[in-house]
């Protein structure tokens, strides 16, 4: 039987809870229900939490998983239905969610794991020019392996279409040295030239600054780590897309929560709904986008 200790800390500016199991230790912050670190005993960091992680309200730390909702990166970039639906002028990147307080439902022992429940009340009419009805939940489980899953329920009498990911910071020795799996012959759009369609040849290796997104994925990828002797297995649900995300040198010295070498040590594999796999929700229907993390040795 697992026990799991439960310690509230307070990071910088952030209300956050330490949990703590024989297998596992997990970091959550309450601004974005946002998973700061998660680690299992023995092991080196399965989720990554910069050095220079800024603990600051109203801004998402770049660590762990931000939550990207209720559309994911630029907005502009976003499909005209999912644009349609904030009426602001100034559209923050990725979304509302992931600088705002949730609401911790509860915590509770389900099997032999710890199941962590968070809300966003405000998405249920309060977000700031996005006037919708929608019950969002991040349930994160931690059992033999840490899984989330974040469910929209659309509660008003129209239709919503949103776009989302679990933009999932991960750990390892020195992206140079990793290649991720499943992404074999997939086509995939390349944002840093103009946004093309391209083809995916063999696994995927880091030589530079990447941010591409992947489009329909298979339910698992990996991150093979040969330094470090492990896989990290993503397995998804409720996805067809992908967004793969390395800053490399110049971009990680803009960013000012990331240390300037920083970049060799992440690697963002981002289980999403964006591009052709947008998510429409009818009246009274609900959507969950889901993924669970398990690591092997080589
Ligand atoms: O997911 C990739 C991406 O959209 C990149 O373009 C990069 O900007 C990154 O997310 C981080 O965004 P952030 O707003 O957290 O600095």
């Amino acid at each position: 039987m697992a026990t799991f200790k439960v310690e509230s800390e307070q990071h910088g500016e952030l209300n956050c809870w330490r949990i703590t199991s024989d297998r596992a230790e997990l970091l959550i912050a309450q601004q974005g229900a946002q998973i700061l670190s998660y680690q299992r005993v023995g092991e080196p960091p399965l989720l990554w939490l910069s050095d220079q992680a800024i603990f600051r309200q109203g801004k998402s730390v770049r660590a762990g998983v931000p939550v990207c909702w209720p559309w994911f990166g630029n907005l502009q970039r976003n499909p005209q239905a999912v644009q349609a639906m904030y009426h602001g002028e100034q559209a923050p990147a990725h979304g509302l969610a992931r600088a705002r307080d949730w609401q911790l439902l509860g915590i509770e022992e389900v099997g032999e794991g710890l199941r962590i429940e968070f809300e966003l009340p405000e998405a249920q009419g309060d977000l700031p020019d996005w006037p919708h009805d929608v019950e969002l939940k991040l349930a994160i489980e931690l059992g033999e392996d840490l899984q989330l899953n974040l469910t929209s329920r659309n509660m008003g009498n129209t239709p919503v279409t949103i776009s989302q990911a679990l933009h999932s910071y991960f750990a390892v020795s020195d992206v140079r040295q990793a290649r991720v799996e499943g992404v074999e012959g997939l086509d995939y759009i390349e944002t840093l030239a103009d946004w093309e369609q391209r083809k995916q040849q063999g696994a995927l290796g880091f030589s530079g600054e990447t941010d591409r997104i992947y489009l329909s994925t298979p339910t698992q990828l990996s991150i093979v780590d040969p330094h470090w002797s492990r896989c990290i297995t993503l397995t998804s649900s409720g996805s067809r897309s992908a967004v793969i995300w390395n800053p490399w040198t110049e971009r990680a010295r803009e960013l000012p929560d990331m240390a300037d070498d920083g970049w060799q040590r992440m690697l963002c594999i981002e289980t999403a709904n964006v591009w052709d796999d947008v998510v429409t929700l009818a009246p009274g229907k609900s959507h969950s986008l889901g993924v669970s993390i398990s690591d092997e040795a080589l």
